[in-house]
């Protein structure tokens, strides 16, 4: 049987509390799809079946450069972090894996973690590399990029990294790299962009020939930060250019928060899987960079586009269409743990929102040009609340109708802080 940090019975109870009102919501609500010609529980198994990955770094409150606030029981190793992670899990239903970060996690007894992590139910998701920062053991700096730097020692420190990540990954169950690096320049002159570039392909060329046949190897863009005039990897050009040059293993990862503002992410999300590169997300929200606020806390309505085109191209292509959903997010402000279980509500909130949307009634709309019709079909998808289906789906799956209040009446945070005792506050390195 599963672990469970959470008491069933608590969570049967503020169920029971709460099962009346919401069985009355889901009867309105499938009343009301089933004049548009939707089965509503046919919804519920899709969200039922919905997963997006757990970051592990995204359970430890996060912080800036200027300074980190480190919260009340905060996970000190992994095995707090799987814990934490079983609970988001445990409430929430729609989180079955965790996305390890190496070696911000540090991991040594493999099978021991593997089965530590299965003992909760939980699965390990992409693996992520760390070639962003120094490392105390580690005899070169990345103070001047790593994949691309200029000096091969550097570049072959990276693709070791990266085929270790590799290696732990195989004896974890994780099918995935997800290559993200900080390479890129402060200056105009700094470095010739097209070197810079050669390099990195030629590294990565080294890291692709570790990645195991059944693997995917994700290469995640970002236009700027902790580089502020170029990025190697700045947008879904270069990483087009860079999975294509590659093969047919690497693709492309988009995280929401790595564009300029207002860059039409959708349209992206489009575009690379018409051409077969869409590898997967890293899901947040941002107002202004890479701000890793929760998902569907800004702009919910970019997250339901998002959704309508992998919808629309599921439609399409099914065979074709696998791409992989994980959460990226830290926090000073918040709960981790809550904001962890809420954006993957607001994930999947998205998703089953644009599987509302009457498709066959768009195109035609768009085939005669009617504008305006296409546009009310696309918004009375996005209008419906969906949050009934959400909550019982939840409730189905064993998961809480409402989670954060079963979250808070379980007193896991205090009991926690208790086990875990406070980090210290220290400034920077958090990404
Ligand atoms: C870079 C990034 C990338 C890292 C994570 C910690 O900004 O999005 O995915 O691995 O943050
Ligand atoms: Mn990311
Ligand atoms: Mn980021």
């Amino acid at each position: 049987s599963v672990k469970a940090p959470i008491s069933a019975d608590l969570i049967a109870e503020q169920n029971d509390a709460e099962i009346s009102a919401l069985e009355s919501d889901y009867t309105a609500l499938g009343a009301q799809l089933s004049r548009r010609g939707i089965d509503i529980d046919v919804l519920t198994k899709a969200a039922m079946n919905f997963a997006v990955a757990i970051p592990s770094w995204g359970v430890g409150t996060g912080g800036t450069r200027f300074a980190r606030f480190p919260g009340i029981g905060e996970p000190r190793n992994i095995y707090e972090k799987l814990a934490d992670c079983a609970v988001i899990q445990q409430l929430g239903r729609a989180t079955p894996t965790v996305s390890l970060h190496i070696p911000w996690d540090k991991v040594d007894e493999l099978s021991e973690l593997r089965e530590a992590a299965s003992g909760y139910g939980l699965g390990f998701d992409a693996m992520n590399s760390n070639t962003f920062q120094d490392q105390d053991a580690q005899s070169q700096s990345y103070k001047f990029g790593s994949l691309s730097h200029s000096d091969a020692a550097v570049r072959e420190q990276a693709v070791a990294h990266n085929l270790e990540c590799i290696e732990i990954g195989q004896k974890l169950g994780s099918k995935a790299l997800t290559v993200w690096i900080g390479d890129g320049t402060n200056f105009p002159g700094q470095q010739s962009f097209t070197r810079s570039f050669e390099r990195y392909l030629s590294a990565m060329k080294s890291v692709y020939a570790g990645v195991p046949d059944d693997w995917k190897l994700f290469i995640e863009h970002k236009i700027f930060e902790p580089a502020f005039y170029s990025t190697v990897i700045q947008d879904w050009g270069s990483n087009y250019l860079a999975a294509t040059e590659l093969g047919p293993k690497a693709s492309c990862l988009v995280d929401l928060g790595h564009h300029a503002p207002n860059v039409n992410i959708e349209m992206i999300v489009a575009r690379l899987f018409q051409f077969g590169k869409l590898g997967g997300f890293h899901f947040n929200d941002s107002k202004y960079g890479d701000d890793d606020l929760d998902s569907g806390s800004i702009n919910p309505y970019q997250l339901f586009l998002v959704f309508n085109e992998l919808v629309d191209a599921e439609r399409h292509a099914p065979e074709k269409f696998d791409p992989a959903y994980m959460l990226d997010q830290s926090h000073n402000v918040t709960d981790p743990i809550e904001s962890l279980i809420s954006s993957a509500i607001e994930v999947q909130r998205a998703y089953v929102q644009a599987l509302l949307v009457d498709h066959s009634a768009l195109a035609g709309y768009q085939d005669e040009n009617d504008v305006m019709m296409a546009n009310r079909t696309l918004k009375s998808a996005y209008n419906t609340d969906v949050s009934p289906i959400l909550a019982m789906a939840r409730q189905k799956a064993g998961g809480a109708i409402d989670p954060i209040v079963a979250f808070r009446k379980a007193g896991y945070r205090d009991a926690v802080g208790k086990q875990r005792p406070a980090s210290k506050g220290s400034g920077g390195g958090i990404v």
